[in-house]
């Protein structure tokens, strides 16, 4: 009886404590610098993947690259993937706005017959910010989680946005009601002495996001992307089935002339993001991060801060969410 009436009573608690976390479809803002490596891309292709097994509900997808194919190539991956109506915000300043290696060459790709093998949509975009509050305005507090693998440009201009016609809250009072979680690819850690680029190309929004953002923010830092690999070989036979899925024609654009592996930076924070507790990673002690003189992160652990970086993966869990990255990243269309 004592026996029956305990596991009544882990189980209720269990599904407690899994609401909000890992079950049920976490609504997700998605802030990128699409282009500027493969590794964005291929962290949207995990969260549309997310979205068919309703673990995630992808509110909006937005900008700090100011290229102007980066939009176009983001609908193209989401419309392939089956969720052509996401909207996407863009950035108000001029950052990163060169094409890079695969935003515009993508749709210089041609079938056999001469036409365009992804014909590039148009896309209405909005302001990011404007998207951002837009989106949080119509949640349900604290339940938005945001994951920023690109410059902390567009969630500083949020902290300081005034209040409008879409919330009468001030950004930072609107972040504080309505997010949960910022998982960020940013900066390094675990004794790593780097002045990481996503840091590096805006310095004073990094600053300002670690001092004033008022939820936890779980980071990624340089090192664990760069510990988890994926190679060329493995994506050749990941989409033998579908080798012109857009995502494996982006890989080969972005890595060719390199050698074969490429980094997992950005996928880290969105594996982290909607399975936080599947045994992929391992979040340090609770602290303070901040960016030093040298533009480098450096981390203070205090039980009453809300910061945490993911420690440096076990063999184990690197094969772990390789395993997720491939399955996930190439998942056939499910309806
Ligand atoms: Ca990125």
């Amino acid at each position: 009886m004592k026996t029956a009436r305990n596991i009544l009573i882990l189980t209720v608690l269990f599904f407690a404590a899994s609401i909000p976390f890992g079950f049920g479809a976490i609504p997700v803002i998605f802030d990128t610098d699409m282009g500027n490596d493969a590794d964005d891309a291929m962290a949207l292709a995990i969260l549309n993947a997310f979205i068919d097994r309703g673990e995630c509900d992808l509110l909006a997808v937005t900008l700090t690259k100011s290229s102007p194919n980066a939009a176009p190539y983001i609908k193209m991956l989401n419309t392939y993937m089956g969720h052509p109506d996401i909207p996407i915000g863009m950035t108000s300043q001029q950052r990163t706005p060169e094409d890079g290696k695969y935003l515009a060459a993508i749709f210089e790709l041609k079938k056999e017959d001469g036409t365009p093998l992804f014909p590039k949509p148009e896309v209405k975009t909005v302001p990011a910010v404007t998207l951002m509050r837009q989106k949080l305005a119509e949640a349900q507090d604290s339940s938005v989680v945001m994951i920023q693998v690109g410059f902390s440009t567009n969630l500083a201009e949020l902290l300081d946005s005034p209040a409008d016609a879409v919330s009468d809250l001030a950004g930072r009072e609107l972040v504080a009601k309505k997010v949960r979680l910022l998982s960020t690819m940013f900066g390094a850690f675990n004794d790593r002495y780097q002045a990481e680029y996503n840091v590096v190309n805006d310095v004073p929004a990094a600053r300002k996001l670690l001092e004033e953002w008022p939820t936890p923010i779980w980071f990624s830092g340089f090192e664990i992307g760069e510990a988890i690999t994926i190679s060329q070989t493995q994506m050749d036979r990941t989409f033998v089935a579908d080798p012109d899925h857009p995502l494996c024609r982006t890989f080969a654009l972005y890595r060719k002339g390199w050698d074969e592996f490429q980094p997992t930076f950005d996928v880290t924070s969105v594996l982290l993001a909607i399975r936080p507790y599947q045994g992929y990673f391992t979040l340090s002690p609770k602290g303070k991060a901040r960016v030093n003189g040298d533009n480098v992160t450096v981390f203070e652990e205090d039980s009453e801060k809300e910061h945490q970086y993911i420690l440096d993966v076990t063999a184990e869990q690197n094969a772990r969410v390789q395993e997720a990255f491939l399955y996930l990243m190439s998942q056939p269309k499910l309806k």
